[in-house]
């Protein structure tokens, strides 16, 4: 029976969760990523054998990049975007010239991930990630004061907004600022409020319909470079999977997904299932996203989040939440029997809690939280795989 690959995301020395954590969490790797090394720079051989060899040492093995990123001007077709393509390029061949495997990318515009509060208190004592819809339009249209912004709300939503942000202190404001632009663990970009309305500035005129186009002209240059290297490029979707701030989406669902696949159609274009991310949606079937894409998913997220009618939502507990865990953990299994591979996977954030309460953390990155999704997500994969295998007999 082949098990998933079991990692968790490290960000490099300076991460306060060690290599000794993760292993003893019980991983056999990590993905991590070069954070040192600017946008858009080239990716050394040496720089990324010296990452190798510093995991390696700790008894751990690096197969999955998280992530090389997208810079701005590729996604807007800046002039001098071909020079930032073709060092995407050479990251790629150097990477799998160190024994990379997977190479995880986004193409969110301007900002990462986003979250409105980080540390929002769980019935039982432990800190969650929250997106509250109210609070973002809070700070689209009264902190920013992005130019018609008004105009991409309903009546109702705005005036939801104006009351959070009357019952807003001035401490609140700076932290939900700071929450939404300073960057969350991962991301490449930090903001201020000034070079965030020009970051915006750069995406007039462009609509999805345009963002698709310049990510399938990035993808016709480098799937075939992956190919020929032997690595496989894993797209993460859009986190949360929806427009804000009028920026414009084009990872969010199965139609998404399916343009991308179709428009450069090789086993090198592939995904990183983030179910946290999908899972946002109401409209998104995940186990059946799984069945469909299936071949091109190289790397998962696994994590679930809590919606509500408002369009907020909390980062539950790995088992909990809207995501049917089981059914996508049923469909994974699945897929790697059909496919003869173990699939890599990391526990999606977690909760902070215990002992790291106290501590300084990346947010969603702390170590314990991570550690009781992994758990659960290992016993989980444990109890239906020995099951489908005793029941069919054939697994
Ligand atoms: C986030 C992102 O949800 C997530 O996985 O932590 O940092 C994500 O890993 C990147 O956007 C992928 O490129
Ligand atoms: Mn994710």
């Amino acid at each position: 029976m082949i098990q998933l690959t079991q990692t968790m995301r490290w960000y490099g020395p300076d991460d306060p969760v060690t290599l000794a954590d993760i292993r003893q969490a019980g991983c056999t790797g990590v993905v991590t990523a070069l954070h040192h090394i600017a946008n858009g720079e080239i990716w050394t051989r040496e720089e990324i054998e010296k990452r190798r060899s510093q995991v390696e040492a700790a008894g751990l093995q690096w197969k999955v990049v998280e992530s090389i990123p997208v810079h701005e001007h590729i996604k807007t077709q800046q002039p001098g975007f071909e020079r930032l393509i073709h060092n995407y390029q050479q990251s790629i061949r150097h990477a799998a010239g160190c024994g990379i495997e997977v190479i995880t990318y986004n193409f969110m515009p301007v900002l990462d991930w986003t979250r409105t509060d980080l540390s929002f208190p769980m019935p039982d004592g432990s800190r969650a990630l929250r997106f509250e819809k109210a609070a973002l339009v809070a700070f689209d249209v009264f902190i920013l004061q992005r130019e018609s912004a008004a105009a991409s709300y309903t009546r109702e939503e705005l005036t939801a907004a104006g009351l959070r942000l009357q019952g807003m202190g001035e401490q609140e404001k700076q932290t939900l600022q700071r929450n939404i632009i300073a960057g969350l663990p991962g991301s490449e970009e930090s903001f201020t409020l000034d070079n965030f309305r020009q970051a915006l500035e750069a995406y007039r005129g462009i609509d999805e319909q345009r963002l698709r186009m310049n990510l399938i002209h990035f993808l016709r240059q480098v799937v075939p470079v992956a190919e020929d290297c032997g690595v496989r490029m894993a797209i993460h979707p859009d986190d949360p999977p929806y427009g804000i701030l009028g920026l414009p989406r084009v990872v969010k669902n199965a139609d998404d997904i399916g343009h991308l696949l179709e428009a450069v159609p090789s086993q090198s274009n592939g995904l990183c299932f983030c179910t946290g991310s999908y899972g946002v949606r109401p409209d998104n079937d995940l186990p059946a996203m799984i069945r469909s894409f299936g071949n091109h998913i190289h790397f998962l997220h696994l994590r679930s989040t809590r919606r509500n009618e408002a369009g907020d939502f909390y980062e539950d507990n790995h088992l909990e939440g809207d995501v049917d865990m089981f059914a996508v953990m049923r469909e994974i299994i699945a897929i790697m029997q059909a496919r003869q591979i173990s699939l890599p996977m990391r526990p999606d954030h977690g909760h902070q809690m215990l002992d790291d309460l106290g501590k300084k953390t990346n947010p969603g990155y702390s170590a314990i939280g991570r550690l009781r999704g992994l758990a659960e997500l290992r016993g989980l994969e444990l109890g239906i795989g020995r099951s489908m295998a005793e029941g069919a007999g054939r697994l």
